[in-house]
């Protein structure tokens, strides 16, 4: 089979090898924390300092983590690749870029990105986010917020997604359990517009069985064998 255009979505089982936790699995993030009370408007509005303890834990852990094999395998693709290439991450760490990937999209937001809620200004943020600092551009306190998309919230990039799924002829899914919508449905439009679909995935997922193909392994095996 040849293509001419690939959407390939990841989740945390690409970044798993690298040392950055799952959700899902056993001991997963969401094993230890109620995502009600960290991942909703609710939870943040409940108790915002329980949010910014639980967003500055993980932002500091990327500093200690590297890109592994599989995000570099996709960064190789997307430089060698005739045709075209898009990697939709859920994944709000900073490894697909720091692996070299160009063409991202970040449709759950990203750990070192944060925003106001006051004035919408977005920024940086590689440190610690607390309920007493202060937007440095409309100066309000405790209006700033991790960039990143909760429950109940608008994943971000909606539109280009959906464009690029219509026209893909390949769609590969990496390290996701396929819990959550949107990202979960992908494999059905990508299945739609007559796209060939792969999963890589240690396990199988929650609709392994809508794909195509189905390669169980390790993303530092699987990914650079698939790229070959
Ligand atoms: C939306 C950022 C609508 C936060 C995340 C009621 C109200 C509102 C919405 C809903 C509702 N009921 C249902 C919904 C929809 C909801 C949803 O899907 N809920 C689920 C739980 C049923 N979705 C939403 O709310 C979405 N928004 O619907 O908006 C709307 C419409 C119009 C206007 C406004 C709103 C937003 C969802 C985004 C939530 N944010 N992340 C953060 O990171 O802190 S989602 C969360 O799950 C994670 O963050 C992650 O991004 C996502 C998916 O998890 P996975 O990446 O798959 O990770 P998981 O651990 O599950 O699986 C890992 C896999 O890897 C496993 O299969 C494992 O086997 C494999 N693996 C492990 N190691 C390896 C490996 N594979 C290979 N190699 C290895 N080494």
């Amino acid at each position: 089979m040849s293509f001419s255009s690939i959407v390939i979505l990841t989740g945390a089982g690409i970044s798993a090898e690298s040392g950055v936790d799952t959700f899902r699995d056993k001991g997963g993030i969401w094993s230890k924390v109620d995502l009600r009370d960290v991942a909703t408007p609710e939870g943040f509005a409940r108790d915002p300092e329980r949010v910014h303890a639980f967003y500055n834990e993980r932002r500091s852990g990327l500093s200690s983590v590297e890109p592994n094999a599989a995000h570099r395998a996709l960064a190789q693709l997307e430089a060698e690749f005739a045709g075209d290439v898009l990697v939709v991450t859920q994944n709000i760490d900073n490894l697909h870029e720091r692996g070299g990937s160009k063409r991202l999209i970040h449709m759950h937001g990203e750990l070192t990105k944060i925003f106001c809620t006051k004035c919408g200004t977005r920024r940086e943020e590689h440190g610690d986010l607390t309920t007493f600092d202060c937007c440095p551009q409309c100066g309000a306190m405790g209006t700033l917020r991790p960039d990143v998309v909760w429950f109940g919230e608008m994943p971000y990039q909606m539109d280009e997604i959906s464009e690029a799924l219509q026209q893909c002829d390949l769609f590969v899914s990496i390290g996701t359990s396929g819990n959550v919508y949107p990202a979960a449905g992908f494999v059905e439009e990508a299945h739609q517009a007559g796209a060939h679909t792969v999963e890589l995935n240690l396990e199988a997922s929650e609709h392994h069985t809508r794909f195509a193909e189905v390669r169980r392994g390790r993303a530092t095996e699987l990914v650079p064998a698939f790229v070959e």
